[in-house]
């Protein structure tokens, strides 16, 4: 990892890599999850497959009427090695006038929020909203990282916030980690 693909943040060090999220050995991942928490495709599959069928067991017991977009709920993580999973809801893009830049941030600082709460000291994210919902990959980006650093700036046992991209997400994320550096730095 080179240091355009990490930014330290108050306490913590937020890193860019390429990867799959169901491998990575953090406190907590999040999700890329829908509304009716149900598994789904996409990186939701991915990591219903890696967890086991004890994810989704816990999900309808627990959340049996989902969770709204924009918010976020924890669950075990099951076979997993993160120890908890953070089913975000991001939104789906419909143009761009519906909200959903604050309900993609809010996805994220929902999740942040009860990582903290767990007293999670690494975090995982995927692309939240970039795939299969269609949030433009350069905006959606900038939102995550900035979102990110707002709550860093804030109180939070965090100590390492990584986001672990496919290929066509990565060249996004490094740019938008490139400005808003920039701007920090004035
Ligand atoms: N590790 C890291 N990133 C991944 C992985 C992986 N194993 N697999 C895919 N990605 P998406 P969304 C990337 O579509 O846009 C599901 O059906 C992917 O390349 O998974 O929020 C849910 O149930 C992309 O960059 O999530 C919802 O219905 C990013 O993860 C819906 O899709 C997010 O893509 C959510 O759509």
């Amino acid at each position: 990892m080179d240091e355009a693909d990490a930014w330290q943040v108050a306490g913590c060090r937020i890193e860019l890599t390429i990867g799959d999220i169901t491998r990575e050995r953090v406190d907590a991942i999040a999700n890329a999850a829908n509304s009716a928490l149900r598994g789904g495709g996409g990186v939701d599959g991915a990591i219903h497959a890696a967890a086991g069928p004890g994810l989704l067991d816990e999900l309808r017991r627990d959340h049996p009427d989902g969770t709204p977009t924009g918010s976020a709920v924890a669950t075990a993580g099951h076979a997993l090695e993160a120890r908890w999973v953070i089913h975000a809801v991001g939104p789906i893009w419909r143009g761009g006038a519906h909200g959903e830049p604050e309900l993609l941030a809010s996805a994220y600082r929902s999740s942040l929020r009860l990582a903290d709460e767990l007293g999670a000291a690494s975090i995982a994210f995927p692309a939240i909203s970039l795939g299969i919902y269609g949030y433009p990959m350069e905006a959606g980006a900038r939102v995550a990282l900035a979102t990110v650093r707002d709550h860093l700036r804030g109180p939070s046992r965090l100590r390492i916030v990584r986001f672990v991209l496919r290929d066509a997400s990565y060249p996004a994320f490094r740019d938008a980690l490139s400005e808003l550096r920039g701007e920090a730095r004035g």
